[in-house]
């Protein structure tokens, strides 16, 4: 099978020297963050035996669950990223196209201080931290998966929300030529996804640059994703490429092809139903039993209180 980091300079391979580069100037530009550096870097070695050359030390996170890691094999591998494809391994056979040098991210819209950032500041902005995370997919299965990155919520204080901010809309890349997904009609490309302000400052929502100790696989939405732990994982938006901060809510490609099947919110509810399944319980992936689905994918103690004066029925 064809893999992302298999070929002998992948343009993601160049990206994860600059960022490893990058990372360990930081480094060493902070004595404060290496006596809370919890993570050595890994080797040149990844679990799978390919050359991976990446890997960036990190904070442990108060917010990590202590459940069994899934492997890196399937977290790697079993993927949703429909601009590669709809099959589950779509993704890591045709992400290795993602040309991410370069990359950017425009932040805009209600903000005092529109501002563009490449990987390379964002690395700088924020202490990096592990936070291991279940991600609970609308489809019934789930992983728990060692994320790196840092609250969105420090991204969002530097380009200070105007007082008419009220939602965040996170739009991915739109490249046909890199990917072929996006020549079928599947979504409505590029995709989008939204948040509510207040979601979206809160301390789990998480800005990812990597996972395993690693940068971002192409596959996993290198080079810089949202993670929303108590969202399914739809809301959790790969590759982006621009924040906008809006008054009104935005339309995300999940509700705009079906409305009926995902609203804006997308809690992890199991009471209730998918249309066309039930949402009580799931499968652990690289387990046989399911398990039940947990309100708010586990994470109530921190996000209830968003919902509430919220019909949860109602704003599914
Ligand atoms: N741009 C983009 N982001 C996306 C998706 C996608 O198709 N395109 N799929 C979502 C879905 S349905 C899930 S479950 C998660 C999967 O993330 P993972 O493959 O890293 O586990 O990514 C989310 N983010
Ligand atoms: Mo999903």
């Amino acid at each position: 099978m064809k893999n992302a980091f298999r070929s002998d300079i992948s343009p993601s391979e160049i990206t994860s020297r600059t960022l490893f580069e990058s990372r360990r100037r930081w480094m060493q530009g902070s004595l404060a963050s290496l006596a809370t550096m919890a993570i050595a870097p890994a080797s040149a070695k990844s679990r799978d035996g390919k050359d991976f050359p990446v890997a960036f030390e990190s904070e442990k996170s108060e917010f990590s669950t202590a459940e069994k890691l899934t492997t890196y094999s399937d977290v790697t591998r079993y993927n949703n990223f429909y601009e590669f494809g709809t099959g589950k391994e779509d993704p890591v056979e045709q992400a290795h196209r993602l040309k991410t040098d370069g990359w950017t991210i425009n932040i805009i819209g209600e903000v005092h201080r529109p501002q563009r950032f490449d990987i390379d500041q964002l690395l700088r902005l924020a202490p990096l931290e592990e936070r291991i995370y279940r991600l609970r997919c609308v489809e019934a299965w789930s992983m728990v998966i060692p994320w790196i990155g840092f609250p969105l919520s420090k991204l969002l204080d530097l380009v200070q929300p105007t007082g008419n901010a009220r939602y965040v809309e996170f739009i991915s890349l739109y490249d046909p030529e890199q990917m072929p997904g996006q020549r079928s009609a599947v979504l409505d490309w590029p995709y989008k996804e939204g948040l509510r302000l207040d979601e979206a400052m809160n301390p789990l929502t998480l800005l990812t640059l990597g996972l395993y100790g690693e940068i971002l696989p192409n596959q996993n939405g290198a080079p810089v994703r949202l993670v929303v732990p108590w969202k399914y994982g739809f809301k959790s938006a790969k590759s982006i490429v621009t924040i906008k901060l809006t008054e009104k809510q935005p339309a995300t490609a999940w509700n705009v092809s079906n409305p009926s099947e995902y609203g804006f919110y997308s809690n992890v509810n199991p009471q209730v139903s998918h249309p066309r399944w039930s949402q009580r319980k799931e499968r652990r992936i690289g387990e046989f039993l399911k398990r039940d689905t947990e309100m708010f994918n586990g994470y109530s103690e921190w996000v209830a209180d968003l919902y509430r004066d919220l019909d949860l029925s109602k704003h599914f």
